[in-house]
């Protein structure tokens, strides 16, 4: 009977301990599928958000392609300006800019942009399509119309130049463009000024300057030229709200946190009206060299010396042409503008011709310089800007409107501004406003986003690129993905601006 027992004890034992063995294999077992598994997610993820990155950055070389002139073969087009002469190609072009397929297959749809054929969701056989779209927004429009993207890049040209802009023009821009200034408008360029101005030791503004050292961590004011629009938050006064308005996440939209008062961040008014604050109007990068649309340096025309005047004037002008340049040249000062030609030229008709108005424009200069900084791009440049630089609204209004139905070939000089009968020539003749101005862009700002269809990663580049010739340099190259999507990608566009896709 005792033997029997402990045989029987023993059995008892051997099973719970093969079940105990099995239980924890079990769980061993669980948890290399498990650690495998979320080892597949983590290398999926790191691959999406890679292929992402890599897909925005397919189109920041496809912006530099086209900038620098990349022949299309296309023969219409051969003709045409190139490069970054040619603004049609990009201002707002959906055919370069819009949905463009990086990697991944497609069937049906060649354009594959979603609201065409939806491509199927990705599986083993059928990868995700990977995209890249550059996006801007879009200036004319309309405050309903809250979801008009243009597809193309933005020139700096386009904004004031917060380091050469007169304290005039940074108070007209504030009042226009700054919604809900706090503060007076008057102190804020009072104290951007001062940021930007050398002053001599000893002739510091002293309250300027305490105001600096009363800060918890105390700095001193540069007395220098900003190198990015963001230096101005080191500024007296400027606040997150005056740079970025209501527009959190930078992407000229009125979107839903951004119009619910306290509801969510950023603090707004909660008006139907997006506050855009003054980053998208300021460029710190703006400059063009003195040379005409065909890169040959224009002719200075104030030359104290005559004889060096009509020989730098060379074999293409006529005799009377000349002589109208001399003849402009005595009234007190000298020319003013290349205007000055017909202004104060003689009006017997022995002059330039009004035809010659774009060649004047672009051939003659009343500035010696060989870099002319912080001019703004009539072609580009939104009311805001426009007003700013002095045009009034109502010129502003006109020029943005008559300049869309313009051809880019038609608007490489000012002298569309009096062609269209924008502006009359002693309007446009004003120094101080013509000085200001240009109708070309060297620096531009591209948003690329690189994005793929049912997939949620995403990569959003902001990159400043400098021309110079063909040669181009990138000047500023920034993530912005944590401050989200922000653009209609997927295909939910309200509308496209320009109607030119399709
Ligand atoms: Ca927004
Ligand atoms: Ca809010
Ligand atoms: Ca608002």
């Amino acid at each position: 009977m005792t033997c029997r027992r402990t045989h029987f004890e023993r059995r008892g034992i051997i099973l719970p301990l093969a079940l105990l063995v099995l239980g924890l294999l079990t769980v061993l077992a669980a948890q290399v599928v498990f650690r495998s598994n979320a080892d597949i997610a983590a290398v999926q993820a790191s691959d999406a958000a890679l292929k992402a990155r890599m897909a925005a950055e397919a189109g920041v070389q496809k912006v530099i392609a086209i900038l620098q002139g990349s022949p299309s073969g296309d023969s219409a087009q051969q003709a045409q300006p190139r490069g970054r002469m040619n603004m049609d190609a990009w201002y707002n072009n959906p055919d370069y800019y819009y949905g463009q397929i990086v990697s991944g297959a497609i069937s049906g749809s060649s354009s594959g942009v979603a609201g065409d054929t939806p491509p199927a969701k990705p599986s083993y056989n059928n990868p995700a399509t990977w995209r890249f779209s550059v996006v801007a927004s879009d200036p004319l429009a309309q405050a309903g119309d809250n979801k008009t993207v243009r597809y193309g890049i933005t020139d700096e040209a386009s904004k004031l130049n917060i380091n050469t802009a007169t304290s005039a023009q940074l108070l007209r821009l504030i009042g226009f463009a700054v919604r809900n200034q706090q503060g007076g408008a008057d102190d804020l360029v009072k104290a951007i000024l001062y940021w930007r101005t050398k002053v001599k030791e000893g002739e510091e503004d002293q309250s300027e300057e305490a105001y600096y050292q009363s800060l918890e961590h105390p700095y001193v004011p540069k007395h220098g030229p900003f190198d990015s629009v963001e230096e101005l938050l080191l500024v007296r006064g400027v606040t997150g709200s005056v740079l970025f308005g209501e527009d959190w996440n930078r992407n000229g939209m009125l979107d839903a946190n951004e119009n619910d008062s306290d509801g969510s961040f950023p603090p707004d008014n909660g008006d139907g009206q997006l506050d855009r604050g003054l980053y998208p109007f300021l460029t710190v990068w703006s400059s063009e060299p003195n040379t005409s649309n065909l890169n040959k340096p224009r002719k200075y025309v104030n030359d104290g010396k005559a004889v060096a005047l009509l020989n730098n004037l060379g074999p293409g002008y006529t005799d009377g042409e000349k002589a109208a340049i001399m003849v402009a040249k005595q009234k007190p000062g000298g020319l003013k503008t290349p205007l000055d030609v017909y202004l104060n030229g003689p009006d017997d008709g022995t002059g330039f011709a009004t035809d010659d108005l774009p060649r004047v424009l672009d051939e003659l200069s009343t500035d010696k310089g060989k870099t002319l900084t912080g001019r703004v791009n009539v072609n580009t440049a939104p009311v805001e800007v426009l007003v700013a630089v002095g045009f009034t609204e109502d010129e502003a209004h006109r020029i943005v409107g008559m300049r869309g139905s313009l051809a880019g070939q038609d608007k490489m000089t000012l002298a569309w501004l009096i062609q269209q009968g924008v502006v009359d020539m002693e309007r446009l003749g004003d120094a101080k406003l013509f000085n200001c101005l240009t109708t070309r862009s060297y620096q531009f700002r591209v948003e690329s986003i690189g994005f793929a269809d049912h997939v949620g990663t995403f990569c959003r580049l902001e990159v400043v690129i400098k021309m110079q010739g063909r040669t181009c340099q990138i000047a500023q190259w920034r993530d912005l993905s944590s401050l989200g999507l922000g653009w209609p990608v997927h295909g939910q566009e309200g509308s496209i601006a320009g109607n030119r896709h399709g």
